[in-house]
């Protein structure tokens, strides 16, 4: 039989890989010792991408802070699923907020370890798009403004998932929800609203504001360590899949995650007191339809009639971003 050279994909590729990988570099999910922070048992749907999402980003603040951590979570899919009463799946020191408060109820518990000189344990609140960007907006401004020492995790399926896929502010155009039904002239989610949080965070200057995505899960965690280098408010905003609400294959949750940021639609990135000084480059530029296909709450740009130009307006906020970023490799 010929020789034929083993090929070894996990280093170096898009997958998680640990094993190939020198033990310096391998991932904190990699780790033996790893909390299990959100542990199995809870009530997610299958392929959560949120689930998925907040427990490599809670388990690598548990690494990051040698396991000194506690975590406010506004209400939301993910206090849902994980905290039935009288369960609940968490491993860590972890509280229940209302919908709108977590960002003032971790800057509260920041304020009482500092009092208390415990400044070893540190504080992350989190919660899903709507509990961020729409009704708990006011607070996080206020935890950002005030440079409060709380690490701010997003985690954004896009809509109000928990309460049946109702439209938030971070909904993209043309997204068909609950409230954003497909039907007349422009169906779906209308262009030109919603808010842009990571760039609202930037704008108050605060000192860490990164954006991840759970198709790039090591880049997640770098996130989160880093972001527990510094000191003072931090803002991580997360793009988590949402089979249930998006209308796809429960497998496909990582792939989407992957694909939409090589369209350039999601933009993942790094910034330090309002300026950004890290992009992650595009590997495969992919075009905006291939993201855009598998996910049934845009079916109604494909068929009846393919929308070709409602596709045009989304592939051109993702060029936009590709600009604005500097998204593509530079030609070696
Ligand atoms: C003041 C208030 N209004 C409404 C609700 C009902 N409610 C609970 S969770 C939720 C939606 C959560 O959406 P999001 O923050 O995007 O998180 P997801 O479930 O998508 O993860 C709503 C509207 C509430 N609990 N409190
Ligand atoms: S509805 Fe979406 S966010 Fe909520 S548990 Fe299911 S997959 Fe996760």
């Amino acid at each position: 039989m010929a020789f034929q050279p083993i090929k070894f994909y996990q280093t170096g590729t898009f997958t998680v890989g640990n094993r190939l990988l020198p033990p310096e570099t391998r991932s904190v999910q990699s780790n033996m010792r790893r909390t299990n922070s959100l542990n199995s048992g809870h009530r997610a749907c299958q392929g959560c991408g949120e689930a998925l999402g907040a427990r490599y980003a809670i388990d690598a603040a548990m690494e990051a802070t040698a396991n000194q951590l506690v975590a406010a979570n506004a209400t939301g899919c993910l206090e849902v699923f994980s905290t039935p009463y009288p369960e609940t799946s968490w491993q860590i020191p972890w509280i229940h907020s209302l919908f709108g408060n977590a960002a003032a109820v971790a800057t509260g518990i920041a304020a009482a370890l500092k009092v208390k000189g415990r400044t070893d344990v540190r504080v992350i609140a989190q919660g899903g798009d709507g509990g961020t960007t729409d009704i708990g907006f006011g607070c996080l401004s206020g935890m950002f403004e005030r440079n409060d020492d709380v690490l701010y995790i997003c985690y954004d399926n896009e809509a109000y998932m928990n309460t049946g896929v109702q439209r938030s502010s971070a909904t993209p155009p043309a997204a068909r929800t609950a409230t954003t039904m497909a039907v007349g002239e422009q169906p779906g989610n209308a262009f030109g609203q919603g808010k842009n949080v990571p760039a609202i965070a930037m704008a108050h200057g605060i000192p860490y504001v990164a954006t991840a995505t759970v198709g790039e899960l090591r880049d997640l965690e770098y996130k989160v360590k880093r972001a527990m280098t510094f000191r003072g408010a931090r803002y991580l905003h997360i793009f988590v899949p949402c089979p249930l609400g998006w209308g796809h294959a429960s497998d496909a949750s990582i792939r989407i995650g992957r694909l939409v940021k090589e369209t350039g639609l999601f933009p993942v990135f790094e910034a330090e007191q309002g300026e950004v000084v890290s992009v992650s480059k595009i590997r495969k530029r992919v075009p905006v339809e291939e993201y855009l296909k598998p996910q049934r709450r845009f079916a109604h740009l494909f068929s009846p009639t393919p929308r070709v130009d409602v596709i045009a307006r989304i592939q051109a906020i993702a060029d936009r971003n590709i600009r604005k970023f500097g998204l593509l490799q530079e030609a070696a």
